[in-house]
């Protein structure tokens, strides 16, 4: 059992020039055999084992995961976390893991740092102003703490905004409160640690590179570290999951491409909410540390380079500089790249398949980190059931087969 954080394990790990603090999770030799893997270590498949150990019982259960944990996507994301998505199965989704998020320190005993600060979209035309205020009307039938905040009231949050003297003037915005952002890492990290704690195999640096099957089933995993047995296998591998459900014979309608962020150099707190512009693909917050956390729109190819084209950088910025003149001379410090895939809808894929033991986790695109913990549990107990939960029943992949698609594109909003 580890040590719980708390006030007086910091004070004694400080006086031992913080030399003593446990591991927080095993380096395992990965079994022979496991009732459970799941492929990808992000926050989605952490979150997995995770909800899989607590809520289901399995206790023996790998996760494996090519690189480090929160390699991919989960460490690469602009971290904005809402739950104002247009259809009620969205809205399910998403604010079942937005409820999940508002305990989830406490739940894992560890600070995944979500910030409450408050979501804005902004509308920028006739057009944006009509999809926005649809969309907020529905949220508001589901519940969800969404409202339309005019030009004075934007002010009034954003006193650094410039709202008319630009190309897309800002003509008001949906606001939803509880929205915010979180520490990415510390989400993964969490899981992990907790995940760990109830026996979960966390096995890095070993790639997947294909599902065994025989007629039909799922037989375990080929791996980089050789073979390993199961009966149940989660993918959980973000933009390299219809890559892996190829080598069990199974396709999935994604597209896989580059979404890119950058941030700036730190300085003293300009902004104290998170502000996205859908129609010119650019978002900002402000970290903890000061600096500017800024995201651009997805490549318009796919491609599996974490880096992201220039040009959309380029035009990302001449947005953020023409919204916030203030920025214009500011330094930026490092940018990247993480591959996303996209569904035809915009919405994920948290289903099984036509081949026994298979569950997939995937496409959720430019927008997963916000549902990190309501997939994971939901997922969990789809493995743990062999059947979709309620909340996800309607992300199933036989959607686009009986075309009962949930049309996401305006909500997904800054790539697809
Ligand atoms: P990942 O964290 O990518 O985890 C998948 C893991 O699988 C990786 O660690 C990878 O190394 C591993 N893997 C892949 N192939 C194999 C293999 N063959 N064998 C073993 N392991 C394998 N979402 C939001 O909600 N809000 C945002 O503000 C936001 N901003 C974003 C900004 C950027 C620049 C990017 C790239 C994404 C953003 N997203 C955002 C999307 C979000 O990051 C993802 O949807 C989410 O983090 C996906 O989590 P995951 O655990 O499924 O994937
Ligand atoms: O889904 O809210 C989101 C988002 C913001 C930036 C990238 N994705």
């Amino acid at each position: 059992m580890k040590k719980k954080y708390s006030i007086f394990n910091i004070l004694k790990n400080t006086i031992s020039n913080h030399e003593k603090w446990q591991k927080m999770w095993r380096s395992p030799e990965p079994k022979k055999s496991y009732d459970i893997i799941i492929v990808g270590g992000g926050g989605h498949g952490l979150g997995t084992a995770y909800y899989l150990a607590k809520e289901h019982g399995f206790k023996n259960i790998a996760v494996i995961e090519k690189g480090w944990l929160g390699c991919g996507n989960t460490g690469r994301n602009t971290t904005i976390i809402r739950s104002n998505y247009l259809w009620d199965e969205s809205a399910l989704l998403y604010d079942h893991s937005l409820k999940l998020w508002e305990n989830l320190s406490e739940d894992l005993n560890y600070n995944v740092m979500f910030s409450q600060r408050g979501v804005l979209n902004l509308a920028h035309n006739e057009h944006d102003i009509k999809e926005i205020k649809r969309r907020m009307c529905a949220n508001r039938l589901n519940g969800l703490d969404s409202r339309w905040i005019d030009t004075g009231e934007i002010k009034k949050l954003v006193p650094i905004m410039n709202t008319d003297n630009l190309r897309y003037p800002v003509l008001g915005a949906s606001y939803q409160p509880r929205g915010g952002v979180a520490r990415h890492d510390a989400v993964a990290w969490g899981f992990a640690m907790r995940a760990d704690e109830m026996g979960v195999d966390i096995i890095q640096n070993c790639e997947v590179k294909g599902v065994r099957t025989k007629n039909g089933q799922v037989e375990g995993v080929e791996t980089s570290q050789g073979f390993i047995e199961s009966k149940k296998i989660g993918i959980v591998a973000s933009g390299h999951t219809s890559i892996l459900a190829a080598t069990a014979g199974v396709r999935l309608p994604l597209q896989s491409r580059p979404l890119q962020a950058l941030v700036s150099e730190p300085i003293k707190p300009v902004i104290n909410t998170v502000v996205m512009s859908n129609a010119v693909h650019a978002y900002v917050s402000q970290s903890d540390k000061g600096e500017l956390v800024i995201g651009a729109g997805t490549d318009g190819y796919n491609s599996f380079t974490q880096r992201g084209g220039y040009d959309v950088i380029e035009e990302t910025i001449r947005a953020i500089v023409e919204l916030y003149p203030i920025f214009g001379k500011m330094k930026m410090l490092r940018q990247w790249g993480g591959i996303v895939d996209i569904c035809p809808d915009a919405s994920p894929i948290i289903s099984k398949c036509d081949v026994k033991g298979l569950y997939f986790n995937c496409g959720w695109g430019t927008g997963g980190f916000k549902a990190t913990p309501g997939s994971a549990n939901v997922f969990a107990y789809t493995i743990a059931n062999d059947n979709p939960h309620k909340i996800n029943a309607a992300f199933s992949l036989d959607r686009f087969e009986t075309g009962r698609l949930v049309d996401e594109h305006g909500a997904a909003a800054v790539a697809h």
